[in-house]
């Protein structure tokens, strides 16, 4: 693992859950030893299942990690992953292009089209035609409905089964209250599988395997405690054979790539207060005393480089980390110095704390061909007191000034419809986004997932209960029950979200009538939907110098938190 010093300094409230870095956290090494390698074919079989959104195509790093853990312990494994199957009236993807969050695009040109039959069915003849020991879910929560439908459909069968994944780990609970569920993997699964099955092949007892929740045969749940996180080098480089070739190709701003993720770290140093990554810290180091953010060596991402581009053609990358600057001087270095070899077209997310001039110009010298940025909320104080990003307006404005000076293109994202949230405040999201001018904006409304403080917030304030279930942050419905904001105002705001960034103030009117999904309000936002791609869509991509920024960013009005603090 290599050296990193970032501590973050935000200055907000946390809720008492230990996620700070403390000296030393990152330069730990794992304490685990090395995986078992002893490819001798075993006659046990694993199916891994990839319960998916239709056509959310990019490969899961989790299934192709654990693969390549389970092939070279000498398993033999399969996958069903419901991807292009019609499990949805329609997919992400084309509901983000009907709110012009996402350039029309056609994966059919690349022979990805549609599965015409049913995915159940399909599940169950795999099932039969493979004929698992073991069926191998992956699941965050917005997935799980459909995962149970897989698991119920395949009961009769007896075939033992094991799930895991963020949501497993942050609600472990949740999934073994499922009687059709036999385990849960409570965080990181590499070790936890392969000994899973190292035992089962044996015929010998495996209640007691650490990660693992296990139901007994007299329907008691064993508890097991989590071993310490491994060391990302220590991760055999994934093996996506399982997947379907299409699987690669992914649409990025209206054209197609075969883009492979590369993990280079796992875990993220900040706190917002939404999001998974900061609870993923306090549960290992609650159960460990591990930090969970760690890093992997740039020697072995440029073995992952190597063999991608050798065995899947690999044209574009995914650096899958959550905060990918989140390095130190020295690492950042080492990075431009391995990627300089490659240069092949990337895309990350990160935080805009982590942008400097050096680095953004850098990125751009090694074909960075898109940073996604979470902004999350345009109002100051309710980013920092609510959302838990610690940023000022008047950061953000340097980091734009740098990013707007370079030709990396920039994508905003943005969440609507936080706890206590008001359409005042929506529009101090909206005129952020006005002025710092990107050529691409996304707005999801806000998710309360399970083990994020917010949840708790939200429970707390009244807006859900215990029991709430979430959807999809772009395919279903948000849920919190907010009498100051509807939840049909905010599916309104993130249909028009664009068009208000994007159109002069004196079409505002008009966007407004356009919230409504009634006979008028859908037709006004047809014809400036069409207007829309006239303007910014219809042209051959290339990257536009944002006119609109402007310094003024930091002097957004401030409005008094206190009034909207659930
Ligand atoms: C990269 C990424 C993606 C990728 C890949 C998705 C994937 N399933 O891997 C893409 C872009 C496709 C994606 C899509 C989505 N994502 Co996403 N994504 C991430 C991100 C940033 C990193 C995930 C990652 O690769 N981690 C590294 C891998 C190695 O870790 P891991 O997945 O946790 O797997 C380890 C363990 O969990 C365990 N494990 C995992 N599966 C299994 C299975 C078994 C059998 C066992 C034993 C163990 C095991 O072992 C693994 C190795 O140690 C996370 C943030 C986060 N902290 O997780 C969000 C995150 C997982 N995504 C999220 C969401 C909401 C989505 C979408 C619903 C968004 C959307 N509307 O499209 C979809 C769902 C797609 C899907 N079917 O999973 C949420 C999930 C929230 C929740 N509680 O459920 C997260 C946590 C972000 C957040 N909001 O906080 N995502
Ligand atoms: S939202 Fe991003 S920066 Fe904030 S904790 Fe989550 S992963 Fe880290």
């Amino acid at each position: 693992m290599t050296t990193i010093k970032l501590i973050p300094k935000d200055g907000f409230t946390w809720d008492g859950r230990d996620t700070t870095m403390r000296e030393g956290d990152v330069e730990r090494s794992s304490s685990l030893p090395p995986l078992p390698v002893d490819p001798t074919p075993k006659d046990f079989r694993v199916l891994f299942v990839y319960p998916n959104y239709m056509f959310v195509n990019l490969l899961p790093t989790n299934i192709g990690i654990l693969n390549a853990c389970l092939l070279q312990a000498g398993f033999k494994t399969d996958l069903f992953d419901t991807t292009f199957y019609r499990t949805a009236a329609r997919s992400l993807d084309e509901i983000r292009v009907e709110n012009l969050q996402l350039r029309k695009f056609s994966l059919s040109d690349f022979g990805v089209h549609e599965k015409p039959n049913d995915y159940v069915a399909d599940f169950k003849k795999k099932v039969a035609g493979f004929k698992p020991h073991l069926i191998a879910f992956t699941v965050v929560e917005d997935t799980w409905r459909q995962a149970q439908t897989l698991i119920e459909s395949v009961r009769e069968t007896d075939i033992p089964v094991i799930v895991g994944g963020v949501f497993a780990t942050l609600a472990p609970e949740v999934i073994a209250r499922h009687v059709d569920v036999d385990m849960v993997c409570v965080g990181e699964g590499e070790w936890a599988l392969v000994e899973l099955c190292q035992r089962m092949h044996a015929g010998k007892e495996y209640a007691d395997v650490r990660n693992l929740w296990i139901r007994r045969g007299d329907g008691s749940l064993v508890k097991n405690t989590m071993r310490p996180a491994i060391g990302l080098d220590d991760v055999p480089h994934a093996d996506w054979d399982v997947f379907e070739k299409e699987r690669f190709f992914r649409p990025m701003q209206g054209k197609i790539f075969r883009m492979v993720p590369i993990e280079t770290d796992r875990g993220c140093p900040y706190k917002c207060r939404f999001c998974e990554a900061p609870s993923l810290v306090a549960a290992y180091r609650e159960a460990t005393g591990d930090y969970y953010f760690r890093r992997k060596s740039w020697s072995r991402v440029r073995q992952e480089l190597e063999l991608y581009i050798a065995k899947y053609n690999a044209e574009y990358i995914y650096f899958n980390a959550e905060t990918f600057l989140a390095m130190s001087e020295k690492d950042f270095d080492e990075f431009i110095a391995m990627y300089s070899d490659f240069k092949l077209p990337f895309w990350c997310q990160t935080r805009i704390e982590t942008l400097t001039e050096k680095r953004v110009q850098k990125m751009q010298e090694v074909n960075c061909n898109r940073i996604s940025i979470g902004l999350e909320h345009g109002n100051e104080e309710f980013r920092k007191k609510i959302v838990g990003k610690g940023f000022s307006n008047r950061q953000l404005a340097a980091a734009f000034e740098l990013l707007n000076a370079s030709s990396i293109p920039i994508t905003i994202n943005n969440i609507l419809g936080f706890p206590g949230e008001t359409r005042e405040l929506v529009f101090d999201t909206i005129e952020l986004n006005r002025r710092l001018g990107t050529d691409s904006v996304n707005a999801y409304y806000f998710t309360p997932y399970r083990g994020t403080p917010m949840r708790d917030d939200c429970i707390t304030a009244g807006y859900i209960t215990e029991d709430t279930e979430t959807a999809t942050p772009t395919g279903g419905s948000p849920v919190l029950n907010m009498p100051q904001l509807t939840n049909t105002e905010i599916l309104g705001l993130v249909r028009t979200f664009s068009l208000y960034v994007k159109f002069p103030k004196e079409e505002w009117p008009l966007i407004q009538r356009a919230e409504k999904t009634d006979e008028e309000g859908n037709r006004i936002f047809a014809d400036l939907s069409a207007k829309y791609y006239e303007r910014f869509f219809d042209h051959d991509f290339k990257y536009t110098k944002k006119a609109c920024f402007s310094s003024e960013i930091y002097n957004t009005p401030k409005r008094p938190t206190e009034t909207v603090t659930p």
